[in-house]
């Protein structure tokens, strides 16, 4: 059974007319080892830690501001929020179709709440605290191009034109700030298009796009502001000592105008020295080490890196399985081939190289967990490869091979292919990390031992689920089987209401 909402009573949780106070029993272990005769001898003690949370209830109007507006993920995202909030239908070969938010974790999943009468009762993962509403977003951003956004969604070629009629008026008055473009950071076959640039020194762009967002703040009206990189791919900066490695040479390598710095890093630095969340869609290193250290110091989240929306999603959860049924993976060849401009700018070497990085470091974790199957060191082979073929456009072909040691020598392939737009996989993935992002500022929690309130670390790992690569705080192990990934998020957004994570033990019935 399906319920819209609930409201949690218990003597730990309090809902105030400003927040929601809980009290929660945090029950983990505590790991000793000992060298007993020369073996190490392990002993795990459970332990229980309190905690509180407090979440302010206040949803804030909220302005959301995309570095590469006017791409297929941006002018995607855009539209299909304002088909939702007008409630508009389109005529497909098959039927008419309703706008819809499927794809999105927080806006169509669900989860249990309990069971009632022998049945389980599901409820909006939305309804799980307040969260802002897609259609109250206010959209902005930059883009190195000047097309305004009806035009965009027509270059795009992922919507159906009847959509797109419907659309347009709508979106061809919403047209992208000018973007900060540096082509020694993307491929070169982006040229053409850049055609709406800040012009100036680093610094001086920098300057430019705090600008923007202080302006597009104050115009709009809105309480927050979050950034969110969905432009290009860039190359791999280089991290060097003494020019990004700490946040003191980061800067004084900006005063010197720095050709190293790239734009994604100007948009991100400008976002902490603003407050504002920024989140990197794309697998490039923007986070450098000086950038993460003055996001700590500033405690502003920063969020990413590369959405997780198709074959690496699929990747996090089928190598989970197989590692986790005790089934050995030895190999894993993923191929895609996709159309659009993003497939255009990957063939390139370098901004290849940075997705490389990103779809092949995914299974980690899982081939870790499992030293029976696994010599220390051991990991399956793992090709990635990824070819431009226009034709296909925005419909991106997966096709993936894992190969697997099974019982008695015995190997087993699975093949997979998987056809779908890419830009419909990732348009909810941005929701939710905005929306998610904007949520996390306002949850505040302590330890009993701690004595003070606190937010999260601004690195923030509770957005794990829908990055490919994790960014995580220093020191932080990074998890990327996606079950796991749903769970802490799921789980801790149950503690802000009091709730126990969803153990799946249903004892009730035993
Ligand atoms: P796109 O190429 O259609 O859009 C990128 C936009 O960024 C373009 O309009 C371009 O003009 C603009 N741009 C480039 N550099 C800029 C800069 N420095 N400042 C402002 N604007 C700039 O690409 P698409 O398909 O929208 O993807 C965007 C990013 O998301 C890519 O990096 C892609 O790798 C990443 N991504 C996409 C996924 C998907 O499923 N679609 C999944 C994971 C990551
Ligand atoms: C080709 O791989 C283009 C990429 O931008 C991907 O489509 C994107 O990173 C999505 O990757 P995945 O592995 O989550 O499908």
């Amino acid at each position: 059974m399906f319920i819209e909402s609930f409201k949690v009573e218990s003597p730990n949780v309090k809902y105030t007319e400003n927040e929601i106070h809980s009290v929660y029993d945090y029950q983990t272990t505590e790991l000793v080892h000992e060298n007993k005769n020369g073996a190490f001898q392990w002993t795990v003690k459970p332990k229980t830690v309190k905690y509180e949370f407090k979440t302010d209830t206040h949803v804030p109007k909220l302005g959301v501001m995309l570095v590469g507006w006017g791409g297929n993920n941006g002018s995607t995202l855009t539209a299909g929020v304002i088909a939702n909030r007008e409630g508009i239908s389109w005529a497909t070969k098959e039927k008419v179709q309703q706008a819809n938010y499927f794809g999105s974790l927080t806006q169509a999943s669900s989860i249990r709440v309990g069971s009632f009468n022998g049945e389980e009762i599901y409820a909006p993962f939305k309804s799980l605290l307040p969260m802002v509403h897609p259609e109250e977003i206010v959209f902005g951003g930059w883009d190195i191009s000047d097309m305004n956004l009806a035009d965009a969604m027509a270059r795009a070629k992922v919507l159906d034109i009847d959509l797109q009629k419907q659309l347009r008026p709508f979106m061809e008055h919403m047209v992208p700030l000018p973007g900060i473009f540096d082509p020694d950071f993307i491929a070169a076959n982006q040229g053409s298009r850049a055609n709406h640039v800040i012009k100036g020194t680093k610094k001086q762009q920098l300057e430019q796009v705090i600008k923007d967002i202080r302006e597009f703040k104050e115009k709009n009206k809105v309480d927050k502001v979050v950034v969110l990189w969905t432009a290009n791919t860039e190359r791999y900066s280089n991290v060097v000592v003494g020019l990004n490695d700490t946040t003191e040479n980061l800067m004084s390598s900006l005063e010197k105008d720095e050709a190293e710095i790239s734009p994604s890093t100007l948009y991100a630095i400008a976002c902490v020295l603003e407050n504002v969340p920024f989140i990197n869609g794309s697998p490039q290193n923007t986070f450098v080490p000086g950038l993460i250290e003055l996001a700590i110091e500033r405690n502003c989240l920063i969020g990413g890196d590369d959405f997780k929306s198709g074959q690496t999603k699929m990747k996090s959860v089928l190598v989970d399985f197989l590692v986790g049924a005790g089934i050995k993976p030895t190999s894993i060849v993923s191929y895609n081939h996709l159309g659009n401009n993003d497939g255009m700018n990957l063939s390139a070497p370098q901004t290849f190289r940075s997705k490389e990085i990103s779809k092949s470091n995914v299974v980690d974790d899982m081939v870790a967990s499992n030293g029976i199957l696994y010599e220390p060191g051991e990991h399956p082979d793992h090709v990635v490869v990824i070819k431009y073929v226009p034709y296909v456009g925005d419909s991106k072909r997966a096709m993936d091979e894992y190969t697997s040691e099974i019982f008695m020598g015995g190997k087993n392939t699975i093949v997979m292919h998987n056809t779908c737009e890419d830009s419909l996989l990732a348009a909810p993935i941005i929701l939710d990390l905005v929306l998610l992002a904007e949520l996390t500022t306002r949850i505040q929690f302590m330890a009993e031992t701690e004595g003070k309130f606190h937010s999260f670390h601004p690195v923030a790992t509770l957005l794990s689920y829908l990055s490919k690569a994790p960014l995580v705080p220093p020191g932080t192990p990074v998890v990327n089987a996606l079950s796991k990934q749903r769970a802490m998020l799921e789980n801790i957004l149950r503690a802000c209401v009091g709730l126990a994570p969803e153990n799946n033990m249903i004892l009730e019935y035993k």
